[in-house]
């Protein structure tokens, strides 16, 4: 990350992500990781991170990348870890968020039965997903949040099935609050993760986090591809209040679903039909439209 980015967006000596870390140039975690430590402000987390990029980024043992203590865990336990530092933080009074940090292997796959089991009993855990489509850390395969016909290193012809619809699925747990986050929209991105430290109980947020290593994309791309993935609709920016309540934050702005598959290389395989692509993200703000007219959440 060059200086003046750093600069901006408040990367300081004891962010929770500390300069010097492993993750690849571009990686999209990264940067929601500066974008949470300037919504913490001087709040320190309590991390659960499983098996992923991100417990990679801490480093070699004794030293750390991360300003704040971390949980290392099994793939499948975060939610559980995370459950027990913040009973324990709970009896001796400390409110402080714990954060289980988790990328989409970890989360729409093998933690989900955790996830789901914390959800439920409303555990009070901040859950952020930082979701590449992909395992990223083990060379890029498949997982449930991969999108239907992308190629990945187990689906070279194209993935067959459709990405699951990890927001409906926490709706359905109903829990105080879900958010998707852009890392191209700061200010919606501090405004929810400051939601999600206001809230008490189970919260839930999902981030597109760019993989350039495993999207076969340019580094310096990856804030405008999100920006463009936003902007034709394909990542919708919302928010669930209670399971029920729906806020859409932005309205796709008319970009070319093209401006955003062009610059992956996983995308540019024959298997990828773009029109099939643009049908599915008129599905997807049709069920949004309907939601947020029928259970709209209260103004803040
Ligand atoms: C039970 C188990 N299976 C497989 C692995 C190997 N493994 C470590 S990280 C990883 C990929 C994680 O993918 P994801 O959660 O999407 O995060 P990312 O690597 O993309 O950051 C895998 C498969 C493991 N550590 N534990
Ligand atoms: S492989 Fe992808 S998710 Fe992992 S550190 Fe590199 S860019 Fe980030």
């Amino acid at each position: 990350m060059n200086r003046a980015l750093v600069e901006e967006v408040g990367a300081a000596p004891e962010s929770v992500l500390r300069c010097g870390n492993t993750n690849c140039a571009g990686c999209g975690m990264s940067l929601g990781l500066q974008f949470l430590n300037q919504a913490l402000g001087p709040e320190r987390p309590i991390f659960a991170i499983p098996a992923c990029c991100g417990i990679v980024t801490a480093g070699a043992f004794p030293t750390s990348a991360y300003g704040a203590p971390v949980a290392a865990t099994t793939f499948a336990s975060s939610p559980a870890v995370a459950t027990g530092i913040s009973t324990i933080l709970r009896l001796n009074g400390d409110a402080g968020p714990v954060i289980c940090w988790a990328g989409d292997g970890g989360t729409y796959d093998i933690g989900i039965a955790t996830l789901s089991a914390a959800a439920e009993r409303n555990e009070d855990i901040i859950y952020f997903c930082y979701d590449n489509e992909i395992y990223g850390n083990t060379g890029g395969q498949r997982s449930s949040a991969t999108p239907e016909d992308i190629a990945t290193t187990t689906s070279p012809s194209g993935k067959g099935e459709l990405k699951k619809d990890i927001m409906a699925i926490m709706a359905g747990h109903r829990i105080p609050y879900a958010a998707t986050l852009s890392i191209a929209h700061r200010e919606d991105f501090l405004a929810k993760v400051r939601t999600a430290l206001a809230t008490r109980g189970f919260r839930f947020l999902v981030m597109l986090s760019p993989c350039p290593t495993g999207w076969k994309s340019e580094a310096e791309d990856s804030v405008d591809l999100v920006r463009y993935a936003v902007g034709c609709g394909l990542f919708p920016l919302y928010e669930i209040f209670g399971g029920v309540r729906y806020r859409i934050s932005l309205r796709p702005d008319g970009t070319p679903l093209e401006m955003y598959a062009e610059r992956q290389k996983r995308y540019r395989g024959r298997q990828v039909d773009l029109d099939k692509v643009r049908g599915r993200i008129a599905e997807q703000w049709r069920y949004l439209d309907a939601m947020s007219r029928a259970f709209p959440a209260e103004p803040a």
